[in-house]
């Protein structure tokens, strides 16, 4: 069973511990969407449950750690590029009065009352073809205050600089984190940061240790100082932009969340750059040298969008070098797989309702939320393992039983002798879960094989509980 392998290295000082984890994992797959309380049938089952999270042996380091193990042996499989995305996503508890230790998440504008929650910020690995490999890290943001939303004098933001600091500083905590992982090839991984991870300090983090890194430019820097008393004589932004475009691609672009698209001219330039250290910091706080870093820049830009739309416009920023046409097209789309990331946050907040936990204080939530995390990326895995092999037989994917009761579902009862392909498991699984299944149509999207997984899982409870 998938889990004996996922969780092989999990010790809670307990044997009889390890076995109710992975009866719950069981049932939380079956039921991802559901809470605790109607994911299990008996008051005692219930109890039980709860009673795991609040255990003092049972932490949600240990549950992580394991699945970040097993990850890193996918990553190790891996023959195609492997992406590291990093991304902080915000989980709301406001509800959840009596839970004292909480973050502040944000702040209503007009009541003024401020939103409590937690600030979960996750690294998360993919595959090139979007295939989701595993969460490799997961650290929380404390937040115990929200700042007076700042009247834009700059004393005030002056003011403010230190919590923004400490706040962005998670994303080199997460960078750190990875770089001391075990049996991974650190030089071959590509991390991977939308605009919040634009900070000088992140940049020097990656240099230092040599891992690679692909961000999406936010402010406009100043670059290209040539000496150190100089003043740096670019403007990032308007640099890149100024630049000849190498080449004009036409291509389908995603718009917005609800997954439009449309189609667009991108024109592309790229070219190398120097990135001083931010200006008015001499000394650093952690004692580390601040330097001149040589960075390559890669600009997409549309210049003529459609009526009423905005152009896109990407400006990468990367140590890896780019030094002509095809890689700067590389790194853009390398750049779009950044959205699997919002997908994972996506499965675990509305597909595994996290933000309806009901245990009572931070940790447990986290321990919940830890667990729930694997099973949303086992789910987004299973949507996506069209994309692997699928002519292979599925079962890494499917127990025996499971492949059984699909059989006899849409073979008028016939018994399987071979196993079934992943493909045919896909489009019967889609099927259950309300997907048509033409010739002409895409395979089955995460939703549908999520509603088709919950129900083969409930069929195969009656099955067992039938057949026995
Ligand atoms: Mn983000």
């Amino acid at each position: 069973m998938w889990l004996d392998d996922e969780f092989n290295g999990v010790v809670f000082g307990d044997k009889r511990l390890v076995k109710r984890f992975k009866q719950i994992m069981q049932e939380f797959m079956k039921k991802a969407q559901s809470n605790i309380a109607s994911t299990f049938d008996s008051w005692s089952s219930i109890k039980g449950c709860y009673r795991f999270f609040s255990n003092d042996k049972v932490e949600s380091q240990i549950i992580l750690d394991a699945h970040i193990d097993s990850t890193i042996s996918r990553i190790s499989e891996e023959t195609n590029q492997v992406f590291v995305i990093h991304d902080t996503t915000y989980i709301d508890y406001k509800n959840r009065k009596k839970t004292l230790d909480l973050d502040c998440i944000t702040r209503n504008l007009q009541s003024k009352n401020i939103a409590k929650g937690l600030i979960l910020h996750n690294s998360f690995a993919v595959n090139d073809l979007g295939v989701p490999l595993g969460i490799v890290g997961q650290n929380y943001t404390e937040r115990k205050e929200i700042i007076e939303a700042p009247k834009k004098t700059k004393k005030h933001l002056i003011h403010n600089k230190p919590v923004e600091e400490k706040e962005s500083y998670r994303w080199v905590e997460a960078i750190k984190g990875f770089l001391k992982l075990d049996n991974v090839t650190q030089g071959e991984i590509v991390h991977i940061a939308d605009r919040e991870g634009d900070f000088y300090e992140l940049y020097r983090e990656c240099c230092e240790h040599e891992a690679k890194f692909l961000i999406r430019a936010s402010q406009n820097r100043a670059i290209n100082k040539t000496k150190r008393r100089e003043s740096p004589k670019d403007k990032i932004f308007d640099y890149f932009r100024s630049l000849k475009p190498e080449a004009t691609i036409t291509t389908e672009i995603q718009i917005n969340k609800e997954k439009k698209h449309r189609k667009a001219k991108l024109c592309i330039a790229f070219k190398k750059f120097t990135l001083p250290p931010p200006p008015n910091r001499t000394a650093n706080k952690d004692g580390k040298k601040l330097y001149n870093m040589d960075l390559y820049g890669v600009i997409i830009l549309e210049k003529k969008p459609p009526k009423n739309h905005e152009p896109l416009e990407w400006l990468l920023i990367t140590n890896i070098p780019v030094t002509n046409t095809q890689e700067a097209i590389e790194k853009m789309r390398w750049y779009s797989l950044r959205w699997n990331v919002e997908t994972f946050h996506k499965i675990l907040k509305s597909g595994c309702s996290i933000e309806d936990a009901q245990l009572r204080s931070k940790k447990n939530l986290i321990k919940y939320i830890t667990t729930k995390s694997v099973i949303a990326w086992r789910i987004f895995w299973l949507s996506r393992i069209s994309r692997i092999d699928l002519n292979h037989n599925c079962n890494t994917v499917l127990t025996k039983i499971q492949q059984d009761v699909l059989f006899k579902r849409f073979n008028k009862g016939k018994i399987n002798t071979e196993p079934i392909s992943v493909k045919q498991a896909l489009n019967w699984i889609g099927k259950l879960g309300g997907y048509i299944g033409r010739n002409s149509d895409a395979p089955p999207g995460i939703i549908t094989i999520w509603k088709g997984w919950t129900r083969l899982m409930n069929m195969v409870d009656d099955y067992t509980i039938i057949c026995g």
